[in-house]
């Protein structure tokens, strides 16, 4: 067919050199100046695993659950939940703050069931971005009312949470949480750096699972923090990624916060249910602020709905109908419950076989620290330098700081991690 004499007049000027562009060329490059990222220290393993072809490789990278077989787990409540949605429920924009229902529940599974807060309508929430976004929204959120604010973060701590609050343009500071010597919590230096703090500080706290020490404070520990907390007027943001893999029971591992809430803090928090249900890609979360009383929380959710609608209008309604029917639903509840003490018993099943591996190879270190600590990993005390030979001599892949992602070991493979772990580590 004959080209259309407009069309052919388009492609003529398409190819014809321009002098506009023949300037542009001279002048430096547009984005001549843009340097490649550095890879994430999480998320760059991930990529650097599939990259590697040798049959023999294990990712303990990513905080993602396998089973025994190493495959990604799909809940059966999730497929249940999965099987109603599909053509019974349409796919229209949820509200900017997201899915009142799926809200509704994530605050029961935080606040507890029968939360005064809840009742007296005092928590501004809104579904987000899985955790990280429930985070981010925070911190813009602190950012925009509270200029003058900074975040004291601990040390170590996930390494998206540094990212968040820069991108927040949120000043950070640091405070002591892990004691690397006895691999547990160091509470005196902790405690000291809450009393030293400006008072009405904002903190970051990890609710339960610590990420990535797997070091939780005490109940009794909890309680002394929360006082303390109160007596300097600090603000508590717990981020809560891992609510039912510290004990198996979501319940048990919202305790720091029902704490805080006992003592009359207000609060922020942020939810993920990509790891206690599984719906990593998916996105599915939820950002709460307790307030004062329930004008404030209707003032503070606008200003959130505020903050989310230039940057992505309104949250994905997948996740929210999955969490939502689940949560909603006794039966399929109670299945979740059930699947979630699955899962955080693999995991610790797993640390005790691969301390127990070790122990048998005739490993002279102490590895009693990887079934002591809890949730989704074991902060091993390897080097950068032992994880890079994990990593180039057994194709072993795990972040530098030395942390094993327990949820990607397996029965069939944690005998060569601990072969591994005992080469790389036996000489000093
Ligand atoms: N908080 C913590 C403490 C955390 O470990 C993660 C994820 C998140 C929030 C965010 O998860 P989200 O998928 O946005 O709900 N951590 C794992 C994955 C990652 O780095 O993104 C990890 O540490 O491997």
């Amino acid at each position: 067919m004959a080209m259309s004499s407009s069309l052919a007049a388009i492609r003529r000027r398409a190819v014809a050199p321009s002098p506009l562009a023949a300037r542009a060329r001279a002048m430096a490059s547009l984005f001549g100046h843009v340097e490649p990222a550095p890879k994430d220290p999480i998320l760059g393993v991930t990529e650097a695993f599939l990259a590697d072809p040798s049959p023999d490789k294990v990712n303990v990278g990513v905080g993602a659950y396998r089973d025994d077989n190493g495959k990604p787990v799909v809940l059966d409540c999730v497929r249940e939940a999965e099987r109603r949605i599909a053509g019974n429920l349409n796919m229209e924009y949820l509200p900017m703050g997201g899915s009142i229902k799926m809200i509704e529940e994530s605050l029961k599974l935080a606040y507890g069931e029968d939360s005064e807060f809840i009742k007296d309508k005092r928590i501004a929430a809104v579904q987000a971005l899985s955790g990280t976004g429930a985070c981010r929204l925070f911190a813009d959120f602190q950012r925009r009312f509270l200029p003058d604010s900074q975040i004291y973060i601990p040390t170590p701590t996930w390494s998206n949470h540094h990212n968040i609050w820069r991108d927040a343009q949120v000043p950070q500071r640091t405070f002591t949480y892990y004691h690397p010597e006895s691999r547990g919590l160091d509470f005196a230096g902790l405690m000291d750096d809450i009393k030293n703090a400006p008072n009405g500080s904002f903190f970051l706290l990890h609710a339960c699972a610590h990420n990535p020490t797997g070091v939780d404070p005490t109940e009794e520990q909890w309680r002394e923090i929360s006082y303390q907390f109160k007596v300097k007027n600090h603000f508590p943001f717990f981020d809560m990624a891992y609510q039912g893999f510290a004990s198996g029971d979501p319940e048990r591992d919202a305790r720091a916060i029902r704490i805080f809430l006992e003592d009359g803090h207000q609060i922020g928090c942020a939810q993920s249910y990509a790891k206690n249900m599984g719906l990593y890609g998916q996105r599915a979360g939820c950002l709460s602020i307790l307030c004062e009383d329930e004008m404030q929380a209707v003032a503070v959710k606008s200003q959130l709905q505020q903050i989310a609608r230039p940057m992505y209008s309104n949250p994905p309604v997948h996740g929210s109908l999955v969490v939502s029917i689940i949560l909603n639903d006794p039966e399929l509840k109670s299945l979740w419950l059930k699947e979630v003490k699955g899962m955080a018993d693999r995991i610790i099943g797993m640390r005790k076989a691969l301390r127990e591996n070790l122990e048998s190879l005739g490993s002279h270190l102490s590895w009693d620290h990887i079934t002591n600590q809890i949730g989704m990993f074991c902060y091993s005390g390897m080097t950068p330098e032992q994880v890079d030979r994990l990593t180039n001599e057994y194709h072993i892949y795990m972040t530098r700081n030395g942390r094993i992602s327990m949820a990607g070991v397996t029965t069939g493979n944690v005998a060569y991690l601990a072969n591994a772990i005992h080469e790389v580590t036996k000489t000093k």
